[in-house]
């Protein structure tokens, strides 16, 4: 048995060390799982389309998103409840992010406040994951506990007006055994995620609310789950920092396409007026290539640290960031590409 080498490998660790419910939410996705499916086929589709006899003889991989640095084009992805994971679930992952030298992403339905995460690993950037919640003066709250303690960008979650059909987790008999601490009392109860949502989530939400939330957070926000161009200039308008394509992982609405699909016209759309980031099935550096070739500034990571955090703590989670950093210095090595600005369209072609 030797350590593991890749994301699978962390998985695979992540599977055996979960028990059986935990495992069915972190992994599962919706309805038939096609979607989640196609955020990986989706990779599969693109061949890269390597230039040789370029000048790699130092490569780098940092870059930057909205102006903020990062050691490799890779944000961590909002992940709810992950003391499931491990006994310091979002203290951990986001100590391994430092450790990595990127950006985490702390989710609304966190197992910490963002007050706790801030002050447990001083120093290091991170950005906050909104949920609008019905109770107005609720996401206030929340809001203000984020711009408080120092976060740096507001990711708002769009495509989750209700949580999506999760069948594998309902079969596994999964509740959530912690509450929500952002939350205060409310949220103390043992839920499962759709009642948590059905409860508290508000989904009105429209594109006006964009603005009082920027105005209120004082942050760049950033929509995560756009999926078209449409919805891409409707955001540019509204105000967005950037935007992020994402289909949640595959966990909302089974059936629309894998998120690199839909990354290309999200990138027209929006003509380079605001950065597009992407997430959904990230598991190799070549995927990070991939994503920048096709106009992405970053990807998002969800799973793949997860597992890390699961196997190993913020070790485990801090070693899955370097294992897809260091393929990621690889691919951009073997496509002859000494950055991740130097990486173009013409680096990928379809299969
Ligand atoms: C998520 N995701 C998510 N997104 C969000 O905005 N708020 C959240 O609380 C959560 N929670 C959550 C839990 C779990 C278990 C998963 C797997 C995902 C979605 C996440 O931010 C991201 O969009 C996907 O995870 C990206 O796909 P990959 O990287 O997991 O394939
Ligand atoms: C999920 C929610 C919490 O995907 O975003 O489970």
């Amino acid at each position: 048995v030797t350590e593991p080498l890749c994301v699978h490998d962390y998985e695979l660790l992540a599977r055996e060390r979960l028990d059986p419910g935990c495992w069915a939410y972190y992994a599962g996705g919706s309805g038939d799982e096609w979607t989640l499916r196609e955020n990986r086929a989706a990779f599969a589709r693109w061949v890269l389309r390597p230039r040789v006899l370029v000048d790699v003889g130092e490569v780098s991989t940092a870059t930057t998103v909205l102006g903020q640095p990062l050691s490799l084009p890779l944000v961590v992805a909002p992940v709810a409840y992950l003391r499931m994971a491990h006994p310091e679930g979002e203290v951990e992952l986001a100590r391994a992010a430092a450790a990595a030298g990127t950006i985490y992403t702390l989710s609304t339905m966190a197992t910490a406040t963002p007050a706790e995460v801030a002050g447990a690993v001083p120093g290091a950037n991170r950005w906050f994951q909104l949920y609008v919640f019905k109770d107005e003066g609720l996401t206030r709250s929340v809001v203000e506990q984020a711009r408080e303690a120092g976060y740096s960008a507001l990711v708002l979650t769009v495509d989750t007006p209700r949580l999506g059909n999760r069948e594998g987790q309902v079969r596994a008999g999964f509740n959530v055994q912690f509450g929500v601490p952002a939350l205060g009392a409310i949220a103390d109860a043992k839920l499962a995620p759709q009642d948590h949502f059905r409860e508290l989530v508000a989904g009105a939400t429209t594109w006006r609310d964009l603005e009082w939330i920027a105005e209120l957070a004082q942050m760049p926000v950033i929509p995560k789950g756009i999926m078209t161009a449409e919805d891409a200039l409707l955001a540019v308008e509204h105000g967005a920092a950037a935007v992020a394509v994402s289909n949640h992982g595959g966990r909302q609405l089974d059936g629309v396409a894998g998120a690199l699909d839909a990354l290309p016209e999200v990138v027209e759309a929006v003509a380079g007026r605001v950065e597009v980031l992407v997430d959904g099935g990230v598991r190799r550096g070549i995927d990070i290539v991939k994503a920048l070739a096709l106009g992405a500034r970053a990807v998002l990571a969800g799973r793949a640290p997860v597992w890390g955090l699961a196997a190993g703590g913020s070790e485990g989670a801090a070693r899955v960031l370097e294992l897809l950093r260091a393929e990621t210095e690889l691919a951009l090595a073997l496509v002859g590409a000494a950055s991740p600005d130097e990486v173009v369209r013409a680096h990928v072609g379809r299969t």
